[in-house]
């Protein structure tokens, strides 16, 4: 799916701002023929939770409603017009004038819809219908409990499967835009590269009346560096455009072209539209993880859309702030944990130059999961019934992030049973579709969970790259150093006897650290213990030639439920919330400024 831009041929407008909100009970009955009658107010892009100083609204879990006014003119209808959402946590009904115009399950990827039919010149009104509600058959996954009272009043509660707040509502821009009748649907992008030169394939997707297209690149200078015209030949088509002397994408050293399209019919300019396309490669072999050809080390974070206030709505000034603070501290990846993130944020990426593994929403596929290590149940694949809510994730969020050359891996999981029968049989589907609609091939990954023995998993095998979360020093081995070492060693060389040829890397290690909180001796909770914790982590990840990266738990403190192992949010961020540096922080920008993007392991 295309990101929303204005161009030569496309008009766009912003429908975020000041939305009216209401909670809504009986959802059965709900009719958005007549205006919204409510007096509270939330604005869009964010989550509802943090802005009503109510607590009923900061845990309220079931529907709500958000409505506005926007304007059309003549013009915009006489173009094809589009709505578009960002993303709405997590299912959404979406209402033009009181006329149902789109429906769209899944909180964190885009989706849209042609509105022409129902909309005049003139002011219209949108209003959304949306629950937050996870359960057994989504992902994320939540337990959810309904209750019914005495006079009818069906009562929800969902309890996170997972170890983050659900904040909900419209969380990313909502956004009008034209395109003409002819216009570009979509576009897929590859590139291969030979010697100084190289080549980008595009696959144009074409709807309506056309005779001709041109594809142009352009240098970050604004030169034209290759150029096709290709005849009109059905709603599909392939192009290559060859390119002397082309620059790479790097990691933290970015270069984008310009792919622009142009669709023209009777010598007239239909629809133009612009993508930027970083040139670059990324495989794996023998045991190495190799971008542009050089094998490539992880520094960095797995993270969470997660600020004040806006909850884990759209906040492009802390998107800005945490890559650069990244940057500096040497950092150069990210994981999109728990959930694809904002599509500001993956042009961000790719802008400058950050590495990022894309995750789906499947966070919480474990029966039972609870923030410590002692999890009961064991019948995951018999109770869950999640497959169809993940495979529609992973075939949009292919859709939305096919052309970033951030994207350099995707993960298909973050912590599934992946130990329990059944789990095999899940999986392996799921991997064979990514490739299939990946043209890019990226590499593949899911995970993996602590409390899934090495011995006994039954997914990893499918994985390009073995990513594991590890606590040891914090739900294993607390406060015993010499012991955390020891069975961190031992589960790694059991790893490594079962796939000697793959890549391994941690996407999770940490300790909550309260920041401000400080111990001669070095006790749980402090920031000494957490510097001691990434020392001795740190120790053993250089030993291993095959361990390719390590992506610490967590950039920043976050939002949880509320949890007597949670103080006010989870605290193993390296910053606090507010993006504060604790001890670790300095520490490991002291390790990663040394350690380079490249041939770290030779
Ligand atoms: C892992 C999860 C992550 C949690 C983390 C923790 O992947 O979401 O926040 O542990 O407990 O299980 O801090």
């Amino acid at each position: 799916m295309l990101y929303p831009i204005a161009t030569e041929t496309r008009m766009l407008f912003d429908l975020n701002g000041i939305w009216r909100f209401k909670t809504e009970d009986h959802p059965e009955k709900a009719d958005p023929q007549t205006k919204l009658e409510t007096d509270r107010f939330m604005a869009v892009p964010g989550a509802f939770n943090d802005q009503s100083a109510d607590k009923d609204i900061r845990f309220y879990t079931g529907y709500y409603w958000y409505e506005r006014e926007f304007s059309v003119t003549e013009e915009m209808l006489s173009k094809r017009l589009v709505l578009r959402f960002g993303a709405v946590t997590h299912e959404a009904w979406v209402y033009v004038n009181g006329k149902e115009a789109a429906y769209h399950k899944g909180g964190f990827l885009p989706f849209e819809a042609v509105i022409n039919e129902a909309v005049h010149p003139g002011t219209n009104r949108v209003t959304v219908l949306a629950n937050n509600l996870l359960d057994y058959t989504t992902v994320p996954v939540g337990k959810l409990k309904k209750t019914v009272t005495d006079d009818g009043l069906v009562q929800y509660h969902s309890e996170e499967n997972f170890d983050f707040f659900n904040y909900a509502g419209i969380i990313r821009p909502v956004r009008l835009y034209t395109t003409n009748w002819t216009y570009l649907k979509d576009i897929v992008l590859n590139n291969t590269i030979d010697g100084s030169d190289a080549t980008i394939h595009a696959n144009l997707s074409i709807d309506g009346e056309y005779d001709k297209v041109i594809v142009r690149v352009f240098d970050e200078d604004g030169n034209e560096v290759a150029k096709s015209e290709t005849q009109a030949n059905g709603t599909n088509i392939n192009t290559g455009l060859h390119i002397r002397d082309a620059r790479l994408w790097e990691p933290l050293n970015a270069y984008l072209y310009d792919v622009k399209v142009e669709l023209y019919k009777d010598g007239k300019l239909e629809d133009s539209y612009t993508e930027p396309f970083g040139i670059r490669t990324v495989e794996v072999k023998d045991s190495k993880f190799l971008i542009n050809g050089k094998p490539f080390y992880f520094k960095g974070f797995g993270k969470h859309e997660d600020t004040y206030l806006h909850g884990r709505g759209l906040n492009e000034v802390a998107n800005v702030a945490d890559l650069n603070i990244m940057k500096e501290m040497g950092a150069n990846s990210f994981r999109t944990s728990h959930y694809p993130y904002s599509e500001e944020m993956m042009r961000l990426s790719d802008r400058m130059g950050f590495v990022v593994i894309d995750e789906t929403p499947a966070v919480g596929i474990f029966e039972g999961f609870t923030v410590n290590i002692n999890m009961k149940g064991d019948n995951t694949w018999e109770t869950m019934d999640t497959y169809e809510a993940h495979e529609q994730s992973l075939r949009e969020l292919i859709a939305r992030d096919k052309n970033h050359a951030c994207v350099v891996m995707w993960s298909i999981a973050n912590e599934a049973a992946t130990h329990q029968q059944g789990a095999a049989e899940y999986f392996e589907p799921l991997f064979e579709l990514v490739h299939e609609l990946d043209v890019q091939k990226r590499p593949r990954t899911q995970v993996h969970i602590m409390v899934a023995p090495a011995d006994k998993d039954l997914v990893m095998g499918m994985t390009d790259v073995i990513c594991l979360n590890r606590y040891y020093g914090w739900y294993v081995t607390l406060g015993d150093m010499a012991k955390s070492e020891e069975e961190m060693r031992k589960d790694l060389d059991t790893w490594l006897r079962r796939f000697p040829d793959k890549p391994i890397m941690y996407t999770e290690y940490g300790a909550d650290t309260v920041a401000g909180l400080h111990s001669l001796y070095s006790i749980p909770f402090t920031e000494e213990y957490q510097v001691e914790v990434y020392e001795m982590m740190a120790r053993v990840m250089d030993d291993y030639p095959s361990f390719i990266g390590e992506q610490t738990w967590n950039f920043a403190d976050f939002e949880t439920k509320i949890g007597i192992g949670r103080v006010q949010g989870n605290k193993k961020g390296v910053f606090t919330r507010a993006r504060e540096p604790k001890a670790i922080a300095h520490w490991l920008k002291e390790r990663w400024t040394r350690i380079p993007d490249f041939y770290y392991k030779g």
